[in-house]
């Protein structure tokens, strides 16, 4: 893929999506939000994950897994809607008071971890990733805590192992996808949004029935798509010392002066304009 940095102006460097009106992340505020009955339903996240494949990209710490995770996201008219797990990553920053993209009634966490989904009617990612119904990103924020995450043990063994293992398969132990995200799901948001990185696909549309205005406002805007961002209110617990790990991880970028690799930190997104955007908060 193509040659970007953070804190550059992506459209202007070919990235032409990255300007768009319905990007991603963005900030959610529950008092702004709209309620509705809104349910999710995994399938398989409690089971113990076997073998992953980790990859530093040079933008984030990237993993995935050789099982099939299915998630269906319910709405209250909706049928199911399927999407299969690809991989998760992090976003992070150069401190504790910054590296989550989205916010949250105004806090911002160290860390935001994204779950990628695809369409369970597409063959594979790639096949899914540029159509307008194709993903589905799962986010949660965390947020600094005297004690380590056991959960997280894992994931930063993983995190460690990056250089030695790139693209490699890892034998894992006890390890589930549901211990990584909130104890209690709800609430959580859903918004028409993006990827948050270039190229910035903006297929991220939730499918919206709450009544015949919003579903006749729905029609006339976009009748296909269904990917959509959801974003957890409730944070996640990590430990300072496991936060510290992910700002050793290396890109594959050579400092000019030093000749060491950069490390990555600060891997997220400026919030973005939430424009004309419908923010939904589940019941
Ligand atoms: S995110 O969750 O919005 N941060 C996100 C951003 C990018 C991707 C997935 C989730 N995936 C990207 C790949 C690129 C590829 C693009 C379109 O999908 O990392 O390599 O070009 O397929
Ligand atoms: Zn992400």
């Amino acid at each position: 893929h193509g040659h970007w940095h953070y804190g550059t102006n992506w459209p202007h460097h070919g990235y032409k999506k990255c300007g768009g009106q319905q990007q991603s992340p963005i900030r959610l505020i529950s008092s702004d939000a709209t309620g509705e009955e809104l349910h999710l339903n995994f399938r398989n996240y409690r089971k113990p994950i076997k073998l992953a494949y980790i990859e530093n990209n040079g933008h984030t710490v990237q993993i995935g897994f050789s099982d099939k995770f299915i998630i269906t996201v319910y709405g209250s008219a909706s049928n199911f809607k399927p999407y299969i797990f690809k991989q998760l990553h992090f976003h992070w920053g150069s401190y504790n008071g910054v590296g989550s993209e989205h916010t949250i009634d105004g806090y911002r966490g160290p860390l935001e971890i994204h779950l990628v989904h695809y369409n369970r009617k597409y063959s594979s990612f790639d096949e899914a990733a540029d159509k307008t119904d194709g993903l589905m990103v799962l986010g949660a924020l965390y947020k600094i805590s005297s004690r380590n995450n056991r959960f997280m043990s894992t994931v930063m063994s993983l995190v460690r192992s990056v250089p030695k293992y790139k693209d490699k398969a890892l034998i894992l132990q006890s390890f589930t996808l549901r211990s990584l995200l909130p104890s209690r799901l709800k609430p959580f948001f859903v918004y028409d949004g993006s990827l948050t990185t270039p190229p910035c696909y903006e297929s991220v549309h939730w499918y919206r029935m709450k009544s015949s205005f919003h579903l006749s406002q729905y029609i006339i805007r976009n009748n296909e798509n269904n990917y959509f961002r959801l974003v957890f209110k409730n944070t996640v617990n990590i430990g300072n010392a496991q936060e510290k790990q992910f700002r050793k991880c290396r890109s594959g970028d050579n400092n000019r002066k030093t000749g060491l690799k950069k490390t990555i930190s600060n891997n997220f997104r400026p919030l973005q304009a939430t424009n004309e955007r419908q923010i939904t908060i589940s019941a």
